[in-house]
C-alpha cells in the first residue's frame, strides 16, 4: 500500500476518552492494512518516561519525547497515534512543527463530566489533596485553539467519535 505516515495526536483531560478512541481508530486502521502504533501517555510513562512526574517541566519533557518517537514512526510509514493529556499549547505546537503530518484531535469533555466518570478514582484523590498537580484540579489544561478535529465525548458516542476521525482522515487523503 502506498501511503504517508502521519501523527494523530489526541489531547484532552484525564477521563475524556483519549485512550478509548485512539484504540478504536487504531483497530479500524489495522483492519484496513495500515501499520499503526499507539503511544499512550499512561503507558509511555511506565517505560520511556519512568522518572517523570507531573510538573510543567516533566510534562513538557514527556510530550517532547512522545513527539520525537511519533515522528520517527510516521516518517517510516507507520501511523503514530498519540493519546496524552499534553496540556500545554505551546509544546503541542512545538511538536506539530517538528512533525511532517500532524493532526490534532481535541477529545473534549468538561471537567465536571470527567471527574464524575472518575474511572480510575484519580479525581477523588486529587480533590482530597492526595495527588498533587492533577490536570484540571491544581494543574492547567490549555484547550487547543484550532484542532483539526474535536470529539465531544460528552454528547457523542465513542463509536461516532471514531467514525468522525476516520472520515476526516479519508477526506483529507491520509487513508
Ligand atoms: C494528570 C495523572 C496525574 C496527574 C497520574 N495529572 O487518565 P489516565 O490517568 O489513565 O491518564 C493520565 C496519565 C497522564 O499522563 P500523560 O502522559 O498523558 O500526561 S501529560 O501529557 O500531561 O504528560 C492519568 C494519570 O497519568 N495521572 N497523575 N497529576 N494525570
Amino acid at each position: 500500500m502506498n501511503y504517508s505516515g502521519f501523527t494523530l495526536w489526541f489531547t484532552g483531560l484525564s477521563g475524556a476518552g483519549k485512550t478509548t478512541i485512539s484504540k478504536g481508530v487504531a483497530l479500524v486502521l489495522k483492519a484496513r492494512g495500515y501499520r499503526v502504533e499507539i503511544l499512550d501517555g499512561d503507558v509511555v510513562r511506565t517505560h520511556l518516561c519512568q522518572e517523570l512526574g507531573f510538573s510543567k517541566q516533566d510534562r513538557d519533557t514527556n510530550v517532547r519525547r512522545i513527539g520525537f518517537v511519533a515522528n520517527l514512526l510516521s516518517r517510516n510509514q507507520v501511523i503514530a497515534i498519540v493519546a496524552a493529556i499534553s496540556p500545554y499549547r505551546e509544546i503541542r505546537e512545538e511538536v506539530r512543527q517538528m512533525s511532517q503530518n500532524f493532526i490534532e484531535v481535541y477529545v473534549k469533555a468538561s471537567l465536571e463530566t470527567c471527574s464524575q466518570r472518575d474511572v480510575k478514582g484519580l479525581y477523588a484523590l486529587a480533590k482530597a489533596g492526595k495527588i498533587k498537580d492533577f490536570t484540571g484540579i491544581d494543574s492547567p489544561y490549555e484547550e487547543p485553539l484550532n484542532p483539526e478535529i474535536i470529539c465531544h465525548t460528552q454528547y457523542e458516542s465513542i463509536e461516532s467519535s471514531i467514525t468522525k476521525v476516520i472520515q476526516v482522515l479519508e477526506e483529507w487523503g491520509y487513508i
